[in-house]
């Protein structure tokens, strides 16, 4: 009965299409999914029906990331030996408050980075965890401790849990301690810092403060036991992470805080000695969080200091001091990282394909589809935007105008700018169009888009936005030479998401594609087929098959050998690569 519904508005909107006065109703629905037939044998068969979609599989390791390791927001890292086999793992803590796993099978220069997903279960912080890890009850095995993060009231402790379990299959109970709390954001350390055999404990928090909690024999376990002298007057910073070792009979103290700064902190093991401190030269951008890894000189350990972008980098103990490090490629190289809320837009030009990606700091980069020297299938052009700065939420794209090179980028307060390259490709200089969104309105979190939909020759501008509707305009040249925008009126009328609405357009065998990211990371699919439904409008059709990001997706596709290639980046700031293929799906009647 639907069906049949279905069928007659279908057949009334097909009739209607070629005329201009056409207005779509909002409520009226879509469509059903375009039927194809097999060709028709002589003899009357049933009739087959086919719906059709884009089968994507993930290629993100050779574009994007070979090291395995996705974007994890406020990562915390330790490198330990948490299963006994003799080599370090990674654990790292993350703004969800779950504790991962990983296990390097590649090597220092080539890192393959593999999770173990259920090695930490029954592990859980509620939000930005902090991981270390010791045998803190001496009996020969290992705990795990995460220190608590977060606005809430369970903010601000280091929780313990024990291995009940076998190392390789392990079992994680929370161990009944005294509480441990320092107020907020903790981020625990273990080292024995008065060489009694038992793993002290030392806590950083939100305020940049550093606490002691000695570790005392209690019956058969232990306790905790706070030491406030010993920090006494100490800062480094809001939100500070400490690393612990030794060096030459000192104790060492490498701390991050959330203005990306780092200190050096040291003292003797005597109870006499006084804390001396000193600035390392290392900045970042935001929240530095130091660990302490094993280097390949025996007794020495490198630094590596992970971001409040997920990046994490690997430094050098140059001269086996703790002061002079030098950042190497080591264990982390093979990841295009470009921040949080990465926004790609890819376009060809001139027959080559660009790469433009914004973040949610306003920052561009781009990139050209040559390999880099990691191996990866884009290399970024260092500075190409340079002295072009945006706010956040920033997405650009380069198009063509006038004989030249056009950015045009979309932002988080619906302002949309466009700048002239009057420079060259190795040296761009960028110049901005002040007048030429005239007739485009506001649009919270644009995301600008552009596409010869009607070919013309001439592209169109699409534009997502916050309220999940995407929009297009076409424009005519004014006097001034600046275009004047007019609304597209029908054709983007059904294509509306749950959220930030975030634009790609591509062609493919007759039809043209508008893939839409939205909020909860999955991409919605509306095609333009005019062939076959008389208009232009973009339908809720086809869909995409094997695509998963994290939230905020934001789509970039071309079309390439009859490949739909497809760029996606994530809120977190991962790009991921899928290369999608039209199929087609047999529908069951009924
Ligand atoms: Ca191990
Ligand atoms: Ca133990
Ligand atoms: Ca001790």
């Amino acid at each position: 009965m639907k069906r049949t519904v279905c069928l007659i508005i279908l057949f009334l909107f097909v009739s209607c299409a070629p005329q201009k006065e056409l207005v779509l109703a909002p409520e009226v629905p879509p469509p059903v999914p375009e039927p194809l037939q097999t060709p028709q044998p002589a003899v009357t068969a049933p009739l087959v029906k086919y719906k059709s979609f884009l089968q994507c599989d993930e290629k993100t390791e050779d574009f994007f990331n070979s090291n395995g390791l996705e974007v994890l927001p406020f990562i915390r890292v330790v490198f330990f030996d948490i299963d006994g086999d003799g080599m370090n793992e990674m654990i790292a803590g993350s703004k969800d408050g779950s504790l991962r796993l990983y296990r390097n099978s590649g090597s220092r220069a080539a890192p393959h980075w593999i999770p173990e997903a259920d090695y930490f279960k029954g592990v859980a912080a509620g939000a930005f965890s902090a991981p270390a890890a010791g045998d803190i009850d001496g009996d020969g095995k290992p705990e795990v401790l995460v220190g608590t993060g977060g606005f809430s009231k369970d903010s601000g402790r280091v929780i313990c849990y024990k291995n009940s379990g076998t190392l390789k299959s392990p079992v994680w109970e929370k161990m009944d301690l005294p509480e441990i709390r320092v107020g907020n954001d903790a981020t625990p350390a273990l080292f024995d810092v008065d060489r009694d055999g038992r793993t002290d404990l030392i806590v950083g928090n939100s305020t940049g403060s550093l606490f002691l909690f000695r570790s005392k024999r209690q019956g058969n376990g232990i306790v905790f036991a706070k030491d406030t002298a010993y920090f006494n007057g100490v800062n480094l910073g809001m939100y500070v992470v400490p690393a612990v070792t030794s060096y030459k009979d000192r104790i060492v103290i490498v701390a991050g805080n959330s203005m990306g700064k780092l200190s050096i902190l040291e003292r003797g093991y005597e109870s006499r000695s006084a804390w001396q401190r000193s600035r390392l030269s290392l900045s970042f951008s935001s929240f530095a969080a130091p660990a302490f890894i094993q280097s390949d000189r025996p007794g020495v350990f490198d630094l590596v200091i992970s971001d409040g972008n997920g990046q994490l980098t690997y430094y050098r103990n140059s001269r086996n001091d703790y002061r002079d490090w030098e950042k190497t490629d080591d264990f982390f190289s093979g990841r295009t990282l470009t921040g949080p809320a990465s926004a790609p837009v890819v376009t060809e030009l001139n027959g080559r394909v660009y790469m433009a990606v914004g973040n949610i700091n306003g920052e561009i980069r781009l990139f050209v589809d040559e390999p880099s020297s990691t191996g990866l299938s884009w290399t970024e052009k260092p500075g190409f935007f340079k002295g072009i700065k945006l706010s956040s939420f920033s997405r650009g794209l380069l198009t063509e105008w006038d004989g030249r090179i056009l950015l045009i980028t979309g932002q988080q307060d619906g302002i949309m700018r466009a700048f002239l390259n009057t420079g060259s490709l190795d040296k761009p200089s960028w110049s901005e169009k002040k007048q030429f969104f005239g007739g485009v309105p506001s649009i919270r979190h644009a995301a600008p888009a552009v596409f010869d939909i009607d070919n013309d020759g001439k592209w169109e501008l699409i534009v997502g936005g916050s309220d999940g509707y995407v929009k297009g305009f076409r424009y005519e040249l004014g006097q001034d030479g600046n275009p004047a925008w007019v609304k597209i009126e029908q054709d983007f009328a059904y294509a509306k998401v749950d959220g930030y609405a975030s634009p790609s357009l591509v062609k493919g065998e007759g039809k043209t594609y508008l893939l839409v990211g939205r909020q909860d990371g999955k991409i919605s699919v509306f095609t333009s087929n005019p062939k076959y439904w008389g208009t232009t409008v973009f339908y809720p059709d086809d869909y995409l098959e094997g695509v998963q990001v994290f939230n905020h997706s934001c789509p970039a596709a071309v079309e390439r050998k009859g490949l739909i290639e497809l760029t996606i980046g994530d809120y977190n700031g991962n790009l991921k690569h899928f290369g999608c293929r039209r199929e087609q799906r047999e529908i069951k009647e009924n």
